[in-house]
């Protein structure tokens, strides 16, 4: 299958790279993709080398998928480009995803509604994927009716601009480039994205709407408060989930386990619990703080962790594609 990455000398586009050639996608020409001043930059896939094309190029050579990681402007001007030439665009920014005629996917939770019809996908938020993953089994089985998540997100979510922030911190550089309007080392920044009119971020805002669409119910009350942390390899989310049902603990951690893209890390006795450095390099979201809620009824809390570059982003946009060809809706 040809494929295009689109974006593909970013943090995410790299990622990609390194998911499609680790799950043997199959890849039989690799068209990466980036601005004018990485075109003719060679750039290794499985041994070979291929050359960086403009967006303009890969349009014209007509891939069967593009895998877009390259913000939301770029997403809303050119996926319809390649959407008129028949390419399904599988698109990691926030462009299409609210959009009542795109399809928001976690493949673990909704592949089902794949058609063949769909040409652009979007691929959630990081924050909101592995939420939703580990969401899904227990909503299945006693119905959610409220939750209450706060984050502690990864300055890889940034990008670039806030590793390098944090990096020079570390190092007591303080006159180099800003990516937050605060320090991000020895800090924490209670701010993702955009404010609202409504006094959330637009990253909250994300958690909330996302998951009802995904999780294909409006009645699911989600609030957030999501906050960016001096850590790299992996987000992390304090959940509280309160279920129409009452639950056993046990058939919770059971229903986890058995989950597929989720590792049950829960010993606290031996002081075992999900944690970034453990998550990172990992395609698979850890939940560990297993426990009820004493202070209400039918209400449980629990701690979950993923690597927000691979199941967050790369790892979940590939996986989509792998959908699309299981189902035989592409290729
Ligand atoms: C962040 N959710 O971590 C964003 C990345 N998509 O900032």
């Amino acid at each position: 299958m040809k494929v295009a990455v689109v974006g593909a000398t970013g943090l995410v586009g790299t990622e990609m790279l390194k998911v499609l050639a680790e799950r043997n996608f199959p890849v039989t020409e690799l068209i990466p993709v980036a601005s004018e001043k990485s075109k003719g930059k060679e750039i290794d896939f499985k041994g070979k080398k291929y050359k960086v094309v403009t967006v303009e190029e890969a349009i014209e050579m007509v891939p069967e998928v593009a895998l877009f990681s390259a913000g939301g402007s770029t997403s809303l001007e050119q996926a319809p480009k390649f959407a008129a030439k028949g390419t399904v665009v599988i698109d990691n920014s926030s462009a299409w995803r609210m959009d009542p005629s795109k399809k928001l996917v976690v493949p673990e939770v909704n592949a089902s509604v794949l058609t063949k019809e769909d040409k652009i996908i979007a691929n959630p938020n990081c924050s909101t994927i592995q939420m939703v993953v580990a969401l899904k089994p227990l909503h299945d089985e006693y119905k959610i009716k409220r939750v209450v998540v706060s984050t502690y997100q990864s300055v890889t979510g940034t990008g670039v601009k806030a590793v390098n922030q944090l990096m020079n911190e570390r190092k007591g550089i303080t006159d180099g480039e800003m990516a937050y309007a605060y320090p991000i080392d020895l800090n924490v920044i209670p701010q993702i994205d955009v404010f609202q009119d409504n006094g959330y971020t637009k990253e909250e805002m994300k958690m909330i709407l996302e998951t009802k669409k995904i999780m294909g119910d409006d009645s699911i009350k989600v609030t957030a408060t999501t906050v960016r942390i001096p850590v790299m390899g992996g987000h992390s989310e304090s959940i509280n989930i309160e279920f129409e049902n009452d639950f056993d603990l046990a058939k919770v951690r059971e229903l986890l386990a058995a989950t597929p893209g989720v590792i049950v890390v829960d010993d606290p006795a031996n002081a075992k619990y999900p944690m970034p450095m453990d998550a990172h390099g990992k395609d698979e979201i850890l939940v560990g703080r297993i426990r009820r809620d004493e202070s209400q009824d039918n209400t449980l809390n629990m701690w979950c962790v993923a690597d927000n570059l691979r199941k967050g982003a790369a790892t979940n946009t590939v996986q989509i594609a792998e959908a699309l060809v299981a189902q035989n809706l592409i290729g």
